[in-house]
């Protein structure tokens, strides 16, 4: 049997400017592993080098835009092994796209899964989008920009309740907070997020891609300095027995109980 993809990408409908990436681990609720994200660092790249399209959109599916990195790849991760995963660093390679990117999001946008939906340039969500950065539950904290873009996105109050408490957002909560671009009925986000998209590319592409170049500088050089140290939190944690326990519990469907070691 032919093995599914985990990346789907094509073109949208009428606009052939517009690249349409999907996320497609359904089982897992789109959790990211280090194949997904090395190939969609892989395909960003080679739009990038296509010049008949101007701007991509990422979705997932309506239950899930991804529920996060994926914990039963990380849960038996040592930090070294993290380490070697990640080199060269997906994360880095997505947030390097020249071309604009917007997320189109429905249903669970947590962890890693939030982490990428704010390392892209706009996020349309559906009215049913919930969003949050839940790592604290598993003893671990967000390590691909969580703790940066967040801050940047909703502020210091809000970001620090989020990350220190794990709680879950709406996409009404979210908009007001300044997360996202756009909320919309459950029934258009992904046609709401190509539209917008198809907006982007019919201006002139090099501007486009020089105004996002440009917008991103805004917080640039704090956010450089903020991604290594909040990596290297991260990792440290990838140490404790806090981590090993609180993804077997994950794992085994129950409560984790934290030792603070
Ligand atoms: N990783 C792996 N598998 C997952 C994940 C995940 N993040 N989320 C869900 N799944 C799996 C479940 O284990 C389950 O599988 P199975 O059917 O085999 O038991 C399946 O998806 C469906 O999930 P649920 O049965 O749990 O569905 P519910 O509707 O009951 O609950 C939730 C949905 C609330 C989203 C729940 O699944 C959940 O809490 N998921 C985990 C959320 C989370 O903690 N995310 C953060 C993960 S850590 C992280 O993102 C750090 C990233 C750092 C960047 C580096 C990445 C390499």
């Amino acid at each position: 049997m032919a093995e599914e993809k985990l990346l789907l990408a094509e073109r949208a409908e009428g606009d052939p400017a517009v690249a349409v990436l999907t996320l497609n681990r359904p089982k897992a609720l789109n959790a990211l592993n280090a194949a997904l994200l090395g190939e969609l660092a892989d395909t960003l790249e080679a739009l990038d080098a296509d010049d008949e399209v101007r701007c991509v959109v990422l979705t997932g599916s309506e239950r899930a835009f991804a529920a996060g990195g994926d914990i039963k790849q990380m849960s038996d991760s040592t930090a070294a092994e993290m380490v070697k995963r990640e080199s060269p660093n997906p994360w880095k390679r997505i947030a390097a796209a020249r071309k604009p990117l917007v997320a189109a999001v429905s249903g669970f946008c947590l962890g890693g899964g939030l982490e990428l939906a704010m390392t892209c340039d706009m996020i349309v969500a559906s009215e049913t989008a919930r969003f949050g950065q839940p790592e604290i539950s598993l003893g671990i904290i967000p390590g691909a920009g969580g703790t940066q873009r967040l801050t940047h996105a909703v502020g210091k109050a809000r970001a620090m309740e989020l990350v220190l408490t794990g709680r879950q957002i709406s996409a009404a909560e979210a908009f007001d907070a300044g997360l996202l671009t756009r909320v919309v009925p459950e029934a258009d986000y992904l046609s709401e997020a190509v539209a917008l998209a198809g907006e982007v590319a019919r201006q002139a592409p090099l501007a486009a891609q020089l105004g996002k170049d440009a917008v991103l500088k805004a917080h640039a050089s704090l956010l450089e300095v903020g991604l290594d140290y909040e990596r290297r939190n991260f990792l440290v944690l990838f140490s404790t027995e806090d981590k090993a326990e609180g993804m077997a519990a994950f794992k085994e469907k129950r409560k984790p109980e934290f030792k603070g070691r």
